[in-house]
């Protein structure tokens, strides 16, 4: 109950933002774009993971809402960017509950209008199992998104169901390794497998395939002898909020 309370005070006082964590070109290190991560400026407790707000917002019937914030906030991060010279695109992560309300085509539509700004600069960000549940509408919804010119990818890929026919059967752009298969890289041969496995699915499908969770350069390090093009993770940056991630992406340009 009072998470609810929470979330709605959280919305209304301005304390949710949005920090950028960098997506890199594992060849130079370049920025090449970056995921926007929901951040909760606690009056008392700080910066907190935003968690507990997630799961409050889908509990309370208020993901939409929550949702569609964090879309609003991609979207104005994009102008500001574009302001500085950054071009680049930004990827969301969606809920479920977002694809099965029907309301993100709308949404993003109407925030591309009210800010000048094309979809294909969006990339949704799903976990592997959304599709599994009410696959027929979930898959119609995604075609519809990715014929707008919407980048679709999926999130902690290898981790959820594996659902390898419903990888197969998408129009995605992008696969996201799950970073429990990075974390032990170094010393676990099966982990290794599953990323080169990753990585040939990826190309046979036309989609890129991108590394998360890379904390050491023994990691980078096998992750471009298997051939990995793109990555994330704290040895290049955690999430930042807009303003040092631009520094960082400039830097860059
Ligand atoms: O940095 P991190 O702790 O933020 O993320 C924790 C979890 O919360 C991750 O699974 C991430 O995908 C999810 N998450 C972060 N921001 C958002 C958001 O804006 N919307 C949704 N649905 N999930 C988010
Ligand atoms: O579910 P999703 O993949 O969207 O969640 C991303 C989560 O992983 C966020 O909480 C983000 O802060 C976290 N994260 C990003 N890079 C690293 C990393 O290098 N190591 C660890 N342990 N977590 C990371
Ligand atoms: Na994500
Ligand atoms: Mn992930």
């Amino acid at each position: 109950l009072t998470l609810k309370a929470d979330l709605k005070r959280a919305l209304s006082q301005n304390e949710l933002e949005l920090y950028f964590q960098p997506k890199v070109d594992l060849t130079d290190l370049s920025v090449v774009s970056a995921e926007c991560l929901l951040r909760w400026n606690h009056p008392l407790d700080g910066v907190l993971f935003p968690g507990p707000l997630i799961e409050a917002a889908e509990s309370y019937n208020m993901m939409n809402e929550l949702g569609y914030w964090t879309l609003e906030q991609a979207f104005r991060s994009l102008v500001e960017l574009d302001a500085k010279g950054i071009p680049i695109s930004l990827s969301v992560n969606i809920s479920p509950t977002q694809l099965y309300d029907n309301q993100l085509i709308g949404s993003l539509t109407l925030l591309s209008k009210s800010y000048n700004m094309p979809m294909q600069r969006i990339e949704l960000e799903l976990t592997e199992d959304v599709a599994l549940s009410n696959s027929l509408m979930v898959k119609k919804q995604l075609d519809e998104l990715r014929q707008l010119g919407v980048a679709i990818s999926v999130d902690d890929f290898g981790k959820g169901y594996s659902n390898l026919a419903y990888i197969r059967d998408l129009d995605i752009t992008a696969l996201k390794i799950d970073k429990t298969f990075v974390m032990e890289l170094a010393d676990n041969a099966v982990n290794r497998a599953i990323i080169e496995a990753a990585n040939i699915i990826g190309k046979a499908k036309g989609c890129s395939v991108i590394a998360e969770g890379i904390e050491t350069l023994a990691q980078l390090h096998i992750l471009r002898e298997v051939g990995i093009k793109q990555g994330q993770g704290y040895l290049f940056s955690k999430a930042v909020p807009l303003n040092k991630f631009t520094q960082l992406a400039q830097q860059d340009i």
